[in-house]
């Protein structure tokens, strides 16, 4: 007999209690979640049986990842989740995946693209087995990037189907349309988001139960995975011959949608999140007809309607005038089209509802513009910093070298670049630094110095330090090795441990191979071997190792909770 009767709720699953056995009723799933953008993405992907998100972190793409890692669903199901080492070897391994038959999900910043684009733009002539989604996070108005390129170039360069959700809701629901759109075409499928959706929440429903993952599955053509030109050219021939179909199920969407507007003088495109602030500018519904699109290629049947109908046309896109620069090339519409070139809406930088109402000829309600009282706080490195010592006594040997020029890198460390250490000279791209201390070292420069980050070291420095090597640059490398990628919130670094094995490796002499610890008590050590490796006519290495303050203080709290 059943002395006593309970419900409970624990992880996710409702249990019945008696005295004698838990019985497992059913699992429940909060059906509505307050998530960020980038949380309804790793959602949504989890929610379609994923089976591994590859990634390297960059901003605003980075917290995908790291909701995956905390997910209690992830665990459960074995999801892969470790940081790659830059954004190409996440692309392959993804595609590793994906030829096994599983479900994979690649994340990254927008230039992280250009990293991968040589096995992005190759995944598309190799076709998918398991779907893949590459996840492209956009920054326009460059709030924590060197460009504000738009990556839907990417997806139609590689001619495959691009996602742009206009509302958090939508980017989970697209998660797992785009692995059914994936395994339907085998085609990868490209998703952007840019930063507001990426980084502003919502209250997101979210499914009831998770899909199964995929089973290891190798059932596809082999062929498809070796480009050689015979195979390639016949993929190629597939690829394009796709095209009409991609483009037709762009017009059928559920996520590109024509709405009818009863005045038709003026006809609005909107796609992504410029379709979200749209919307917020006419809360009791737009008098004018709207094309809404978040799927790519552009539907030119639902344009051509909208050239057709109506006078004018104002296109309002995030980012580069992609769809604009589309629509005036291959509508022959009567629609005199307006946007970004046209100078309604701003050449660069991010659209927001007041930009869009200014276009629409709308009143602008009330701005709220920065409290004058608050100081402007131009960003530095932190009190204690290893960095700083770093740059503190570089500083002080590079005044007996007026000339040399110091090759700087992405990552916490570019805050050398601004007072009071004025220490770098250039900052282009992850992994730059020791290219161009040996192209400035080829040109005649000395002192050439490159200093780089752990994290940009293994992402994309190394090669440079072996062609560095083999042609015996006169260079020094420092690498500031603060254990951790700190710039993006302190992931863990690929070579954490293993850098000065790398640089032996790479054909670094031992004896211009030196380890320093940058502390102000250690400055005349430091600054004696800077100057001497400066002075040593090949390439040396210096590694000043200290664990970044943030990540210290976090170790520290999470030992004396485990106590
Ligand atoms: C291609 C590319 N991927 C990602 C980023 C984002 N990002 C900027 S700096 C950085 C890593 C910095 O780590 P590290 O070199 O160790 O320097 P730290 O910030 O720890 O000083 C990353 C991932 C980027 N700018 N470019
Ligand atoms: S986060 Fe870490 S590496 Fe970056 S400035 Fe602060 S202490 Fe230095």
């Amino acid at each position: 007999m059943i002395a006593a009767l309970f419900f409970a709720l624990l992880k996710n699953k409702l249990y019945l209690c008696t005295t004698k056995q838990l019985i497992i009723i059913t699992n429940i799933r909060n059906m509505k979640k307050l998530l960020l953008g980038d949380e309804a993405i790793a959602q949504g992907a989890l929610d379609a049986g994923l089976s591994g998100v590859y990634a390297y972190p960059g901003t605003p793409s980075t917290e995908i990842t790291e909701y995956i890692q905390q997910s209690p669903l992830a665990k459960e199901r074995g999801v892969h989740s470790r940081w790659s080492t830059n954004e190409k070897t996440a692309m392959e391994a993804a595609l590793g995946m994906s030829y096994m038959g599983k479900r994979a999900l690649v994340c990254m910043k927008h230039v992280g693209l250009n990293v991968c684009a040589d096995p992005f733009v190759n995944s598309a002539m190799t076709g998918t087995n398991g779907g893949i989604v590459v996840l492209v996070a956009d920054d326009p108005s460059m709030h924590s990037s060197q460009d504000e390129q738009d990556s839907r170039f990417y997806g139609k360069f590689a001619m495959i189907p691009t996602l742009e959700p206009s509302s958090q809701q939508e980017a989970y629901d697209m998660m797992s349309k785009a692995y059914e759109m994936s395994e339907q075409l085998q085609l990868p499928i490209l998703m952007r988001v840019t930063t507001r959706m990426a980084h502003s929440r919502a209250v997101v429903t979210v499914a009831d139960s998770p899909r199964e993952q995929n089973a290891l599955n190798y059932n596809a053509k082999a062929s498809n995975w070796v480009l050689l030109p015979a195979f390639a050219r016949k993929r190629n021939d597939i690829v394009t011959a796709q095209q009409p179909l991609l483009e037709q199920m762009s017009v059928d969407s559920q996520y590109n949608q024509y709405v009818d507007g009863k005045d038709q003088q003026l006809g609005i495109i909107a796609s992504g999140i410029a379709y979200n602030y749209l919307m917020e500018c006419f809360p009791n519904g737009c008098p004018y007809p709207v094309l809404k699109i978040s799927q790519y290629p552009i539907p030119k049947k639902l344009i051509r309607r909208m050239t057709d109908d109506c006078e004018f046309v104002l296109i309002a896109e995030e980012g580069q005038p992609f769809i604009e620069d589309q629509v005036r090339g291959v509508m022959p519409g009567n629609a005199v089209i307006k946007g970004r070139l046209t100078g309604e809406l701003p050449r660069t930088g991010e659209l927001n509802p007041d930009v869009i109402k200014k276009a629409l000829g709308m009143e602008i309600g009330e701005n709220y513009a920065p409290c004058e009282d608050v100081a402007p706080r131009p960003p530095a490195l932190c009190q204690g910093c290893g960095h700083r010592d770093v740059y503190a006594a570089l500083n002080e040997v590079l005044l007996n070298y007026p000339n040399a020029r110091v090759f700087g890198d992405i990552g916490c460390y570019t805050l050398g670049f601004l007072p009071p250490y004025k220490a770098i000279h250039s900052c282009v791209d992850m992994g730059a630094s020791i290219t161009m201390a040996k192209g400035a070292s080829d040109a005649g420069q000395w002192p050439a110095i490159a200093i780089i980050g752990d994290s940009t070291f293994t992402h994309s420095g190394m090669t440079g330090l072996l062609d560095a090597v083999n042609e015996n640059a006169d260079i020094t490398v420092i690498i500031s090795d603060n254990l951790t990628t700190a710039m993006t919130g302190g992931q863990d670094s690929a070579g954490t441990n293993k850098f000065e094995a790398i640089c032996r490796g790479l054909g670094v002499s031992d004896d211009h191979l030196k380890v320093v610890v940058p502390l102000p008590k250690n400055m005349e050590e430091i600054k004696k071997t800077i100057d001497a490796e400066i002075n040593y006519h090949g390439v040396s290495v210096i590694i000043p190792r200290r664990e970044c303050m943030q990540t210290l203080q976090r170790h520290l709290k999470q030992k004396k909770a485990a106590k």
